[in-house]
């Protein structure tokens, strides 16, 4: 086993039994929610994976160590920590070397996903190609991850803090699938749909897990995007979070935030300006996208028997 990783037993048990395991990020605890709503969703997130039949594995490095499968008194680091680092693909070696300790965004999270041989994440909201690309250059690594690394990703879309067309382009160029759960379109995170349609739409976990098997099968690498809208009951008005955007992206710009600080700017200006109606879609976003992860992982070990 590479000396770096540490898989917590549970997790190793349920992988050596080839038992459903579902993958979680962790930079959504350290950088996405404040406290104590980070750790409070961590642990119902992973509550409702399990009540769904399958192991929840969430990822960081800890003190220079890969952790696949946290315990409780990491997660509250990660929740409560300041100096935790934001951890993408290109950290991750220098935390290792250094025992330092950092949160696994989308992109790191596959990286260890991948390195521990687990098919299925679930997180909130990818990262993607922010507006003004053309010049700021500003494009998540979690769109190369997503390019390279054989894992499949649950989330609500992505927010439209992003340029969702051109966050489409680029997964396309990347031969990189986007299914969207029982809609044709792309979810746009806070909202069930965008203007911009889905690669396809799918009905079932087991549909979904038919094509990720289908794709590694054949030998076509890299990851997909399951976008599962949030739930009708959640979903936050359109014009009303349009404008949220707009004025997030009119600070962080004046502030002049760039690199990794930019999204957890963002996320943070919305939650103060929406009174914490952006968090309460987030929370709930993630427990239904957990619920789904879950059901794929369970039809994908079926389909792999
Ligand atoms: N989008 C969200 N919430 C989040 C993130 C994105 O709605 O917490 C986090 C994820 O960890 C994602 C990362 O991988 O931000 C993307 O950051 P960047 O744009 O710097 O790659």
């Amino acid at each position: 086993m590479n000396p770096y990783v540490d898989i917590s037993k549970e997790v190793a048990y349920a992988l050596a039994e080839n038992l459903p395991v579902v993958a979680l990020e962790s930079t959504i605890i350290s950088h996405g929610m404040p406290y104590p709503h980070n750790l409070q969703t961590a642990e119902e997130v992973a509550a409702i994976i399990r009540e769904h039949g399958a192991v929840p594995a969430t990822t960081a490095i800890m003190d220079g160590k890969i952790k696949v499968g946290l315990t409780k008194e990491e997660l509250t680091r990660l929740a409560s920590e300041k100096e935790v680092i934001k951890a993408s693909r290109k950290d991750i070696a220098y935390l290792a070397a250094l025992g330092k300790t950092g949160a696994t965004t989308v992109a790191g999270t596959m990286f260890c996903a991948g390195l521990a041989g687990i098919p299925v994440f679930v997180t909130g909201g990818i990262g993607g190609v922010h507006r003004g690309a053309e010049s700021t250059m500003d494009i998540s690594a979690d769109l190369e991850e997503l390019a390279q690394t054989n894992v499949a990703v649950i989330c609500a879309g992505a927010k439209s803090i992003l340029d969702l067309g051109l966050t489409l382009e680029y997964l396309e160029t990347k031969g990189v699938p986007v299914l969207s759960y029982q809609t044709d379109q792309l979810p746009a995170f806070f909202t069930r749909s965008s203007t911009f349609p889905s690669n396809y739409q799918v009905n079932h976990p087991e549909e979904i897990a038919a094509v990720i098997d289908t794709k590694w099968s054949l030998g076509l690498d890299g990851g997909l995007v399951i976008a599962n809208p949030i739930p009708e009951h959640s979903a936050l008005e359109e014009s009303y979070m349009n404008q949220m955007i707009d004025e997030a992206l009119q600070e962080a710009g004046k502030q002049n935030i760039t690199q990794k600080d930019v999204t957890p700017f963002l996320l943070d200006f919305i939650h103060k300006a929406t009174q914490g109606k952006s968090l309460q879609a987030n929370i709930a976003l993630i427990k239904s996208n957990a619920a789904l992860g879950a059901e794929i992982a369970a039809a994908y070990q079926k389909q792999r028997q």
